[in-house]
């Protein structure tokens, strides 16, 4: 009697840890093998995945794909809550766009993505809206000036060398800063914040430049 009880305590255990370990794939995106990464994109060499170098304050974000949404609130018409799925539905944007980080390194990528553009077509725009915050699940944020965005039309990625984005490169969206320094390249964004006040990120309060256009001075000090 007792042995059985230990046998159904033992199976109850195991079948538990079997559907755990299931839910927690589905909500950790790693490479798909199903996508083969591109190596060139518009005539150029692209930096393989594995390459190309990593920093997050606070290390991987894993988010959740079926309960995820992209908020988008502020000096906008209508607030929008988009699903990774609506996400996914709208116009798709691909372009070759260099990062580089102010520690001096940088790769070469493919990135696919929805445009700001776009989204704010959906949402509308306030006049006198100037600034735009991209918050993130790890706490982090930053700032990019709104005709920046708009003129550059600047896109959220969610493929990188066309593979969709896994979770330690910003699964699901990261902002592709066309030629503003990586720290201005949002990972795990969650919230769009549209406003006419000047902000201050994560790293601009730490004395770093808030324009961050690259090949300029980045930091107060040096
Ligand atoms: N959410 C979040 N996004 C972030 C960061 C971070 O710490 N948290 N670091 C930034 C910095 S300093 C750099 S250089 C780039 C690195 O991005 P990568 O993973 O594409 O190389 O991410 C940027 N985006
Ligand atoms: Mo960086």
């Amino acid at each position: 009697m007792v042995l059985y009880a230990w046998m159904s305590t033992i199976t109850f255990v195991v079948v538990i840890l079997l559907v755990c370990g299931c839910v927690e794939k589905q909500q950790t995106p790693t490479l798909n093998a199903s996508e083969k990464e591109d190596s060139f994109y518009d005539g150029r060499e692209l930096t393989s995945i594995d390459e190309q170098r990593n920093n997050a304050i606070k290390g991987t974000q894993f988010i959740n794909k079926e309960t995820y949404t992209l908020q988008v609130t502020g000096m906008v018409n209508r607030s929008l809550n988009l699903t990774y799925e609506e996400l996914l539905a709208l116009p798709v944007a691909d372009r070759f766009v260099r990062m580089d980080c102010v520690e001096g390194w940088g790769f070469d990528a493919r990135w696919t993505g929805v445009t700001l553009n776009s989204i704010f077509n959906d949402s509308g725009l306030q006049p006198g809206a100037e600034n735009v915050i991209f918050y993130c699940a790890d706490g982090y944020s930053t700032s990019l000036e709104l005709d920046y965005l708009r003129e550059k039309d600047i896109m959220l990625a969610y493929r990188l060398n066309n593979v969709t984005l896994t979770s330690d490169r910003g699964f699901p969206l990261q902002l592709v800063a066309e030629g503003r320094y990586g720290y201005k390249w949002a990972k795990w964004i969650t919230h769009i914040e549209v406003t006419d006040q000047p902000y201050a990120g994560f790293w601009e309060s730490r004395g770093y430049s808030n324009v961050a256009i690259v090949g300029e001075r980045a930091y107060e000090f040096f």
